[in-house]
């Protein structure tokens, strides 16, 4: 169990078109969150479409997620779904493990795991929903610049901007909130790259 006490940090959809050249270059997800090299998060990819190796599904490699946050080169390559398009080098392809899901399964994953994704070579949508959890304990570099719905046990009593669920149906308030916590979390997400970062690139067809 991470931990009692959890919220949700990002809410993320990963898309790729039938027969799309998109792919997800090799990457830690917490080189470029803000969070340091936390134990204290996990992603949960839950599949909304038949995600097989075909349709471009995630491969890890085991066990990177022991080592630290290693480099990463910015690409910003059109076809990776990655926001700056960053890469780790000199990956060694043959320990990779593909993780194929059907509609409704998951694969949960560390933010320091080494993972990546193919193109979509099949005919239909690959969809994929990444929920990113963290606890408490996890500290933002820039305390009260991020923010985190609080989903079980204690509110953290720090660290993080706690919002609640929706007023309503794309309430205005709440559309202004949406729009600076992208704003804060895009800023965070570009710190140091060289060219503009656009955040959830991974919506991108
Ligand atoms: O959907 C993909 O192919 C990649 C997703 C990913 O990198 C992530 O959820 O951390």
């Amino acid at each position: 169990m991470l931990s009692p006490n959890l919220l949700a940090w990002s809410v993320e959809l990963f898309i790729k078109e039938p027969g799309s050249n998109k792919t997800v270059f090799w990457h830690q997800d917490i080189t470029y969150w803000g969070m340091g090299e936390t134990d204290d998060e996990v992603t949960a990819w839950i599949a909304l479409s038949d995600v097989s190796v075909k349709a471009g599904c995630m491969r890890f490699i085991p066990g990177s997620h022991k080592g630290g946050i290693v480099d990463h080169e910015d690409t910003f390559s059109a076809d990776n779904l990655l926001s700056r398009g960053q890469e780790i080098g000199g990956i060694d392809e043959s320990q990779a493990v593909h993780s194929p899901l059907k509609p409704g399964e998951m694969s949960l994953h560390h933010g320091r795991c080494f993972h990546a994704s193919g193109a979509n070579r099949s005919d239909d949508r690959r969809i994929g929903l990444a929920i990113r959890y963290v606890t408490p304990e996890v500290c933002d570099q820039a305390p009260g610049r991020d923010w985190a719905m609080p989903l079980r046990g204690e509110a953290p009593a720090g660290g993080w901007s706690c919002i609640a669920g929706p007023r309503g149906l794309f309430h205005a308030a709440d559309l202004a909130l949406y729009d600076s916590i992208i704003e804060g979390q895009t800023a965070t997400l570009a710190a140091g790259a060289e060219q503009d970062v656009s955040m959830y690139g991974g919506t991108k067809a």
